[in-house]
């Protein structure tokens, strides 16, 4: 593999990476946009700690262990939106497909290991797989076995924290004559509060251009029983999931949060449409953070996630004042879900 140093990113200079090479035919390279200012990024963190009222990014659910428990989380009898996304997908990507032009280039936004867009490079007849990903590890791994899966496929990566901003519209520009296709299945644009969002589907919209298209899996508003089920299973993996970020709290600011002492907690918030995820400490408790300190009372909590629920005609809206003028959806019978395809 190949990792080209990337020359656009003019003052904020890769970080710089040296991957093995994959295999012989090296069939791609990996473009670094991941910014080098780290050590903000961990002054942000460390200052959510110690907020009144503590919080934590989501992005930071995802190391290793976190990742494998989130897969586990997608396989939980409670957790409807893998398997429903997974549904409509299966029903419907041939139709989805016809609305789109041959040999598109296919983006696959937060591609973790690619599998999600395995079946749809062969629907589509993609001409190119672009991923990109936080993760560099993720990254490497699907391009390596999407490469091998599609040997003839123009295969890419690039490695971009984009919670921030998106700006790929250079990598796109190479290959004028491949529409551009985004692909963010999942709801994972949930994470992000309103105005976030907002500005990110407007980043996606301008990325792709006026003939680009956007893929987008989003949940739905519903019944709070099964909203919060979802999010907080009998196995308890849901709940191994959120004390896993105190793992990786620990690691990068080289704090002692105990996971024993914080107890998982979700609810849903119908007047803000969202699912929140809380660690509640479950006694009175000093916590060190680095050099800095703080006390959580009793029943003080961490918000660790949003996952904000849509309707159909709300995300419809957004969709529209985002930029994309044509639109269509997809959902289950239940109504649980939304895949919108945007364009425009
Ligand atoms: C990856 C953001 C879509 O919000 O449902 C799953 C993450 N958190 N269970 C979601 C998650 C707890 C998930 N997203």
């Amino acid at each position: 593999m190949l990792l080209e140093p990337d020359s656009t990113a003019g003052a904020c200079a890769s970080r710089a990476l040296h991957w093995p090479v994959a295999n012989g035919q090296a069939g791609y390279r990996i473009v670094n946009r991941l910014q080098a200012g780290a050590a903000g990024e961990l002054l942000r963190l460390k200052n959510g700690l110690l907020a009144s009222r503590a919080h934590v990014d989501p992005k930071y659910f995802y190391d290793a262990a976190g990742c494998a428990l989130f897969n586990s989380i997608c396989v939980q009898p409670e957790y409807y939106l893998t398997r429903t996304e997974a549904k409509i997908f299966a029903r419907h990507g041939a139709e989805i497909a016809r609305h789109l032009p041959a040999g598109v280039q296919w983006i696959d936004l937060g591609c973790g290991d690619g599998q999600k867009s395995k079946s749809w490079i062969a629907t589509v007849d993609a001409s190119r797989y672009l991923g990109v990903d936080i993760a560099p590890e993720a990254l490497e791994r699907a391009l390596r076995q999407i490469a091998a899966h599609f040997p003839a496929l123009d295969c890419a990566g690039v490695l971009s924290d984009f919670s921030q901003m998106l700006s790929i519209a250079d990598i796109i520009a190479e290959r004028p004559q491949a529409t551009p296709v985004m692909f963010y299945p999942g709801s994972s644009l949930g994470n992000f509060a309103a105005p976030h969002a907002f500005a990110l589907l407007k980043s996606f919209r301008e990325n792709v251009g006026s003939h680009g298209f956007l893929l987008i899996g989003v949940d739905l508003v519903k019944d709070a029983r099964v909203l919060e089920a979802a999010y907080d299973d009998a196995q308890g993996v849901t709940a191994a999931f959120n004390r896993n970020v105190l793992r990786v709290v620990n690691r990068l600011l080289d704090a002692d949060f105990d996971p024993r002492r914080f107890a998982h907690w979700a609810g849903f918030d119908r007047q803000a449409s969202r699912i929140e995820m809380r660690l509640r400490s479950t006694l009175d408790q000093w916590v060190r953070i680095g050099s800095d300190a703080r006390k959580f009372r009793a029943g003080e909590s961490i918000l660790t996630e949003y996952s904000h629920k849509y309707t159909v005609d709300g995300f419809a809206d957004l969709l529209s004042k985002a930029g994309f003028a044509r639109q269509r959806v997809w959902t289950d019978e239940a109504g649980w879900f939304g895949v919108f395809l945007a364009s425009g």
